[in-house]
């Protein structure tokens, strides 16, 4: 299979950001602190996730992480917000002002019109462990991925894809042991409550995530991008519905009909739809 060549796409401080034959790598780089996230981290992901949306080179994003730790050798895929960041209101950036812009990221990564695949191969923690709840698929390593949800702990918590979409996921009992207990939960754990896809061993992890995002982009761009939205619609309400409808309208732009609605328009004459009633 082929190997990545991968190639630096933009220079940040607190993550790596690269890109090889259709697939972005976006990838947490503060193994020291398990890669958890100040406001700057979750601005230099949105700023990458934004050029990954717009790439029309790019089908398919990882979010993954570097590591081990130099300190210690333990791998993290995200420990969630960074406590040392939070002052007395919240979460501080170097401009001062209280951020909760991982949200952003979330929605980016939710509404992005690519498969995006979380590569966990260490620690899947707090709010690091809502980010893989709201990837595509999630692939862990089978030696070192933990989960665990500490949100209740630290009084910091997802109300949102984190916790109520992760019901969803392995259902409502399940959520609620993983967040009103806060144990951890290995690789195979997890997979067999349905929150990942694949269970990796841990030399593998990487390699095996390009082999997915291969196999992705070998498939229609606009079936995986509607089957995306299809199967996101009903958990996000009108939003959800705004997306998905959106790409029908794009869609119904390429038809004739269409063209004769525009013509007829700055023609100053009445359309002439041919009456074609089609049935499903
Ligand atoms: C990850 C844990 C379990 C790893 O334990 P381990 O291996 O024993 O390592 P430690 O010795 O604890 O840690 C090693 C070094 O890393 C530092 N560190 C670890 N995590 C963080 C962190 N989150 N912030 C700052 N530093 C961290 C340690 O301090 C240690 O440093 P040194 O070597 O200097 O001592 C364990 O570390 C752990 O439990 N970490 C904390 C996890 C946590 O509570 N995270 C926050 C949880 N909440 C959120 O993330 C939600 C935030 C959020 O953004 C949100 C809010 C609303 C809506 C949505 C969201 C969202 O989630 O998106």
């Amino acid at each position: 299979m082929e190997q990545p060549d991968w190639k630096t796409a933009k220079e940040y401080k607190d993550i790596t950001y690269k890109k090889s034959n259709g697939v972005a790598r976006i990838a947490f780089n503060r193994p020291e602190v398990r890669n958890a996230f100040r406001p700057q981290t979750t601005s230099e992901i949105i700023d990458a996730l934004q050029d990954a949306t717009v790439d029309v080179s790019i089908g398919v994003v990882l979010i993954s992480a570097e590591g081990p730790s130099p300190k210690d050798g333990v791998y993290s895929f995200c420990s969630g917000g960074d406590q040392n960041a939070r002052g007395e209101k919240g979460y501080v950036g170097n401009d001062g002002y209280h951020r909760l812009n991982i949200l952003e990221a979330q929605r980016l990564i939710r509404f992005m019109p690519k498969a995006v695949i979380a590569v966990v191969p260490g620690w899947a923690v707090g709010g690091g462990h809502s980010l893989h709840v709201v990837c595509d698929l999630t692939l862990a390593s089978k030696e070192h991925a933990i989960f665990k949800q500490t949100d209740a702990d630290v009084t910091s918590f997802d109300g949102g894809y984190g916790s109520a979409y992760l019901a969803k996921m392995v259902g409502q009992k399940k959520a609620r042991e993983i967040f009103f207990l806060g144990r951890n939960y290995s690789a195979q754990e997890a997979f067999d409550m349905g929150m990942v896809n694949a269970v990796i061993p841990h030399e593998e992890l990487e390699q095996t995530a390009y082999e997915w995002a291969q196999e992705i982009l070998a498939k229609s761009p606009t079936s995986i991008k509607m089957l995306k939205y299809a199967m996101n619609l009903t958990d996000d309400g009108m939003v959800g519905q705004q997306v998905f409808a959106g790409e029908a309208t794009r869609l119904a732009y390429m038809t004739d009909e269409a063209k004769e609605g525009r013509n007829a328009f700055l023609e100053k004459r009445a359309p002439n739809f041919e009456k074609k009633w089609i049935p499903n």
